[in-house]
């Protein structure tokens, strides 16, 4: 039984004060009903805020990106290492907004994911494809390829104990969202390539779906059997919209 994780993603959005009222109304909302364990990805600058607002919560902290490098001559990057130090739990490789903009190979991520795992950091894989990709019908093996990846670079293993995140670049911050059972036939890819390289890492992998998962389309994606929780981009910015999808997990 895989239990459901719903993960903000609060990319470049937030003030010291906003962050401060959001954490505490999702504190003050969050009640045993709700069936998801909870996190938050915040921009950098903002996790030891968040880490010291989080103290003696069950909300986990994670960062949106790490460097693919340890320490040195690397202006602007932020280490694993670092990440580790102030508690992050998740941290976010790959996402399409770092695909497309900062240009990141699927090299570069696989790095990225290795240095989170060797911190101890739970990295959260974001995979998907393009319009263009899916009008062509190669989603599937687009999103296989980015997770092979991974498993090319590191080895199965690399994937115990780490989350995917498939997240269909058409619907991210467009409003358009994968209906569920395009979502769900994405998901149950991801499931069966697991399975031919480990069928106890294709069992217990949480995989989560992203792309403009909100309070009313959450409860009939979450309801697919493969889709394991939601990596949430707008929605996350605001407590009630938030909780909404808590309980609909
Ligand atoms: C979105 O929902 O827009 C996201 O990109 C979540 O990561």
């Amino acid at each position: 039984m895989r239990q459901t994780l719903i993960a903000g993603n609060w990319k470049l959005n937030g003030t010291k004060q906003s962050i401060i009222e959001l954490l505490a109304g999702i504190s003050a909302g969050l009640n045993n009903s709700m069936n998801a364990s909870v996190a938050v990805c915040a921009p950098y600058i903002y996790v030891p805020l968040v880490e010291t607002a989080l103290k003696d919560s069950d909300i986990s902290l994670g960062a949106q990106d790490v460097s693919a490098h340890t320490s040195g001559a690397y202006t602007g990057e932020v280490s694993a290492s670092m990440l580790a130090e102030f508690s992050c739990e998740y941290c976010l490789v790959g996402h399409s907004e770092r695909r497309s903009l900062h240009i990141e190979t699927d090299a570069e991520v696989a790095t990225k994911f290795k240095m989170l795992k060797d911190q101890g950091i739970t990295p959260v894989l974001c995979v998907g494809e393009s319009l263009e990709e899916r009008d062509q019908g190669v989603t599937e093996d687009v999103v296989k390829q980015q997770i092979l990846a991974v498993i090319d670079a590191h080895g199965i293993s690399a994937l115990e104990n780490a989350v995917i995140a498939y997240e269909p670049v058409w619907a991210i911050g467009t409003g358009r969202t994968a209906t569920p059972d395009q979502a769900q036939e994405v998901h149950a890819s991801i499931r069966v390539l697991l399975e031919s390289f480990d069928k106890t890492i294709a069992e217990t992998t949480q995989i989560l779906y992203g792309g403009s998962m909100n309070p009313a389309n959450a409860s009939a994606l979450l309801a697919m059997p493969d889709i394991d929780g939601g990596l949430i981009g707008g929605a996350s910015l605001k407590a009630d919209d938030f909780l909404a999808i808590c309980q609909a997990a």
